[in-house]
């Protein structure tokens, strides 16, 4: 028998994180995995919602600080982990993750500038496990994910930012897929069949070597 795996999906907006972490759903699926709980951050428990919709919404007349930020997004972070993510690691649980950790050295670190160190003292002191067993990492230019994402009406506090705030974010993304073989990139520029066929391939050689 398999042992369960903890799986992260990565990207910035419009990577298409959350069409590959039903894709991913459906491929365990075909591999006669049925286990498996799909999962998003910041939220996945009814007070990390709570949390996320703070984290998403402007709140009137008051600047969120990014600290303020780092420390909503950590603290559904530790609700997720304690209450759902390490429970059913135990239990043999899959658990497919739209971000994770990343996201926060990504975004707080890259996007707003928080120190690295900051972010891996507070994840050191909170959240030092579980670590997934793999991350994908879906590489979209921002000119791209953005006008993904532009179809929408609404964009949220942090959608909002500028270009510039994104390709931040992206190049914090891609030192870690240079130095960290748990995660792999996978070229989320082209057509989503493109992108989906790419993912399988890379998907099952993950899979077929790490179980
Ligand atoms: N955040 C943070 O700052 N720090 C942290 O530590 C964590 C999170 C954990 C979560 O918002 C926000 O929290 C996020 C970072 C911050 N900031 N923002 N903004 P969210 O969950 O609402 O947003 P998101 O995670 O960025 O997801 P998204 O905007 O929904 O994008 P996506 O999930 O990557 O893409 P998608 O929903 O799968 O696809 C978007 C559209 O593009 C859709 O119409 C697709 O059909 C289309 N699409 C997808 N792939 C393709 C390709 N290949 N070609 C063409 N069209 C495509």
């Amino acid at each position: 028998m398999l042992n369960n795996k903890f799986i992260v999906i990565e990207g910035i907006e419009g990577s298409g994180k959350t069409t590959m972490c039903h894709f991913t759903k459906n491929l365990l699926f075909e591999y006669g995995i049925t286990n498996i709980k799909s999962l998003r951050e910041p939220g996945g428990t009814p007070l990390s919602e709570k949390i996320r919709c703070l984290i998403k919404h402007s709140v009137e007349n008051e600047p969120i600080f990014y600290e303020t930020e780092l420390l909503l997004i950590y603290a559904a972070r530790v609700q997720l982990i304690k209450s759902i993510i390490n429970p059913e690691l135990k239990k043999g649980t899959w658990i497919i993750s739209d971000r994770f950790t990343l996201s926060s050295l990504a975004y707080q670190g890259g996007g707003r500038g928080i120190e690295r160190n900051k972010i891996l003292f507070l994840q050191s002191l909170f959240a030092k496990n579980p670590i997934p067993d793999v991350t994908f990492y879906l590489d979209v230019k921002p000119t791209i994910g953005i006008k993904r994402i532009q179809k929408r009406k609404h964009l949220d506090r942090i959608e909002k930012n500028k270009l510039d705030f994104f390709v931040k974010v992206r190049k914090i993304y891609l030192t870690y897929v240079n130095k960290d073989p748990k995660i792999i990139k996978i070229n989320a520029n082209h057509s989503l069949n493109t992108v989906k066929k790419n993912f399988k391939l890379q998907f099952f050689s993950w899979l077929k070597k790490d179980t």
